[in-house]
């Protein structure tokens, strides 16, 4: 069973749900030294995600913190504020332009997608959650006989549906293997994508074929069981490693209402 944990530095770790997800209290991210870096680094490593209540970080002090996590990483599809590199602004768009209402790890059609995630909440709704599911744990309690036949399979991620949205010929596409391996944890997750849109076939095999497996794997993936789902308040930070997560956009605020967070991705790295 997961424990609150409270370090010599006085950051109190509050695990939030049985699967997934840690809430960290005691630490001011504006003013992070290296031993408190250090309790923040092996708690993101065990719990997959942290929430840090009602920091309140401008943009510049988001981009400080995340860089002691790795380099900011920039896509194609997005637009950055001037000054902070790599910070984006996420709006509401409605919920018809929504591309983050489904289970997703983020642009896993790049070579080198990103690996870790950060958003700062300005200003959210009530309502408008987002959840994450434990992808160490979809990939732990496959069948040894499904673990097999998975282990060597490659899926081709796709760009289309993104790359057309921001207006570019692109056509992406990108294999990585479906069991990856997390290099600080040495742990294995399943690295999976929605079968209609960034993961719909094996490398090897025709979508056709492929669509049973990847469906079933993407719906054993987000089981209640293995998710977190964050209320947001003003104020909060919250950092996940898409490594080894899932997330999902909850759009039931309606389209005329304000949600404003700010977002950087951090360490391209090319899942193994
Ligand atoms: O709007 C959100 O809560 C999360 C959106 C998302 O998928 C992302 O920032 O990668
Ligand atoms: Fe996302």
């Amino acid at each position: 069973m997961a424990m609150t944990k409270t370090s010599t530095s006085g950051i109190e770790v509050r695990p939030l749900s049985g699967s997934i997800g840690a809430a960290v209290t005691g630490v001011t991210l504006a003013e992070l030294d290296d031993d408190q870096f250090s309790v923040l680094r092996d708690a993101f490593l065990e719990n997959c995600m942290l929430v840090f209540p009602r920091q309140d970080l401008s943009a510049g002090a988001l981009e400080a913190f995340s860089k002691w996590w790795g380099e900011p990483v920039t896509t194609f599809f997005l637009e950055y504020l001037e000054g902070h590199h790599g910070v984006s602004q996420l709006f509401n768009r409605g919920k018809a332009n929504s591309v983050t209402e489904n289970w997703h790890s983020d642009t896993p059609f790049l070579a080198e997608p990103p690996s870790i995630n950060f958003l700062s909440a300005r200003d959210v709704p009530i309502g408008g959650d987002t959840m994450w599911c434990n992808q160490y744990l979809a990939y732990e309690t496959l069948s040894s006989g499904m673990q097999d036949l998975l282990a060597g399979l490659k899926i081709e991620f796709n760009g289309d549906s993104l790359a057309g949205l921001s207006g570019a010929p692109e056509k992406l596409r990108t294999a990585h293997p479906v069991v990856r391996t997390h290099p600080e944890t040495g742990r294995k997750s399943l690295f999976i994508g929605s079968p209609t849109i960034t993961a719909r076939r094996f490398e090897t095999m025709t979508e056709a074929e492929s669509f049973p497996l990847i469906q079933w794997l993407y719906q054993h993936s987000s089981q209640p069981h293995r998710v977190y789902r964050h209320h947001w308040s003003n104020g909060d930070v919250v950092m996940w490693d898409n490594r080894c997560t899932l997330h999902y956009a909850v759009h039931d605020h309606g389209d005329d209402v304000r949600r404003e967070l700010y977002r950087i991705t951090t360490r391209a790295e090319a899942p193994v």
